[in-house]
């Protein structure tokens, strides 16, 4: 295939890299292979420990020098990056819809999420902003400045196998910062095509070997990477399950995390909602990526007086999608990763059932030549109480879950009552509801929209949510924060020693 020859993926690649030189790995053997068709694409090299400490060790002296170069210098590197990403946006974004089975829309799209932040952070590069107080003592001067952090450990899912990353590591780099990045097991090659990418604009711009480092494997490397005292900052999106234990073994050496994990989004439908908009939307946000993103739309709670009408629309659209082959452009749902995801979605459907569940589309996997991966699913759609179990956890797939409601305020409780809180949405064109779902006794989410989706985000904003989502914020706003370290400087230009606080201390 000529764009993983472009790509430089061959048959069997190292996965190990401090930059421009791969690194032969002790580990096992990853084989990646594609949900689209069940093909092996190619194998990949892990680490073990030791291969571990020395990409580490690597990264650790780049930063010396790294941090080291004016912010706007290392923005003009990431601006370079960007450049390289438009002249690779088809292949990397064939790649990630190989690889990872979304839609060739969505890959392109998500290629289209990082030339967005390296454009984000070349602005940000020259922006790095601290405040300047007012002193209570005579002749003296107090401000604050940002300073780069240190090695920063991105642990990466298989959802978004390489935007995620970009967000992370195009502002650790403007902030002076060097990366050392564990991708997700299961979409091992995209991150080996964007190390490529990367490669030869670091070495044209002369920036040290170990700015950017790779280590593939399993579960362990993001073990060590979340227990490595050398590592002040470990950002990590995926599970929740994966979070907490990240979380745990960060906070027990008193590190950062920037935790980015599971969503249960809803969308309130009110009888005051314009069906036009409130219909794809919900659509999209339920069944893009094939409801593997974080910010997928899992629930729809819907204005009783309402419901029947708008299930009936939704249900509708649901008869019009394409399932098949991401890679061509008519279709609207590619594969689920693998086939454990399909077990999962099929567990979580009797699940469904048992705890009362009502299935209003068929459920199931497709069988067939075109589904020969045995990863396609259908999409469904079940009306259920909000009571039941199952509403409250993350199943990555296509399963949207309908809820009647009476009024609003019951409404954002229903929405507000799972243990995640990345996005929400209301469909109304009413003022009154709308502000009141973003009042402080509206939703609870990071993430908040009228009238637009659940998923979708932009890199402007701040991206993450609260409660088992984690907490962390990345990509825009003031999110560059997390990846520097504040220090607040005083500065006497007297030949007085006045102390703070009034405090005399005569000698
Ligand atoms: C994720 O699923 O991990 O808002 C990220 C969105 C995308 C990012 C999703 N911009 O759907």
């Amino acid at each position: 295939m000529e764009f993983l020859q472009k790509l430089q993926i061959s048959t069997h690649n190292e996965g190990i890299s401090t930059g421009s030189k791969w690194l032969a790995g002790h580990g096992v053997v990853i084989n990646s292979y594609s949900p689209v068709d069940g093909a092996l694409i190619a194998a990949v090299s892990t680490a073990n420990k030791e291969d571990y400490d020395q990409v580490v060790t690597k990264a650790q002296e780049a930063f010396e020098q790294w941090r080291l170069w004016p912010a706007p210098k290392r923005g003009e590197v990431v601006r370079q990056i960007g450049q390289a990403l438009r002249a690779y946006k088809e292949e990397l974004g064939k790649l990630v819809s190989y690889e990872m089975g979304k839609s060739l829309q969505e890959g392109m799209g998500e290629v289209q999420e990082m030339i967005d932040i390296c454009d984000f952070a070349v602005g940000l590069s020259r922006q790095l902003h601290g405040l300047t107080m007012h002193s209570e003592r005579p002749g003296h001067r107090m401000y604050e400045q940002y300073h780069p952090l240190g090695v920063v450990g991105i642990i990466t899912a298989f959802n978004f196998p390489v935007a995620v990353w970009s967000w992370n590591s195009m502002l650790a780099w403007i902030c002076g910062d060097v990366c050392v990045w564990k991708p997700s097991e299961k979409t091992p090659l995209c991150a080996i095509a964007c190390q490529h990418i990367i490669t030869s604009i670091f070495e044209a711009n002369g920036v040290p070997e170990g700015v950017s480092c790779l280590v593939s494997g399993g579960r362990e490397v993001g073990e060590w990477i979340s227990k490595d005292e050398r590592i002040p900052l470990v950002s990590a999106t995926g599970s929740t399950r994966m979070g907490k234990a990240v979380a745990v073994n960060v906070a027990q050496r008193l590190g950062r995390s920037l935790l980015e994990l599971g969503g249960n989004n809803a969308i309130i439908v009110t009888k005051n909602a314009d069906l036009q908009i409130a219909v794809p939307a919900a659509v999209f946000g339920a069944v893009g990526t094939a409801g593997q993103r974080c910010t997928t739309t899992r629930r729809l709670i819907i204005h009783e007086e309402i419901f029947d009408v708008f299930t009936n629309k939704l249900l509708h659209a649901y008869q019009q999608l394409k399932i098949g082959n991401p890679l061509n452009p008519e279709n609207h749902v590619g594969p689920l990763i693998d086939k454990d995801a399909v077990q999962q979605y099929l567990h979580a459907i009797e699940e469904c059932k048992n705890q009362g569940g009502v299935f209003l589309t068929d459920t199931g996997v497709l069988d067939g030549e075109a589904y020969s991966s045995g990863c396609y699913v259908k999409p469904c759609i079940a009306k259920v109480a909000h009571h039941y179990p199952i509403v409250h956890k993350e199943t990555f797939a296509p399963i949207l879950y309908l809820i009647p409601y009476k009024t609003l305020e019951e409404a954002i409780t229903i929405q507000n009552s799972v243990p995640q809180g990345l996005s929400s949405a209301i469909m109304t064109t009413d003022l009154r509801e709308a502000e009141l779902f973003l009042s402080h006794a509206g939703s609870d989410c990071g993430i908040a929209n009228v009238n637009i989706g659940t998923s979708g985000a932009e890199i402007g904003g701040a991206f993450g949510g609260e409660k088992e989502t984690g907490g962390g914020r990345e990509s825009g706003s003031d999110a560059w924060k997390n990846y520097m370290r504040r220090q607040t400087n005083t500065i006497n230009y007297t030949n007085q020693l006045p102390l703070a606080q009034g405090i005399k201390f005569d000698i």
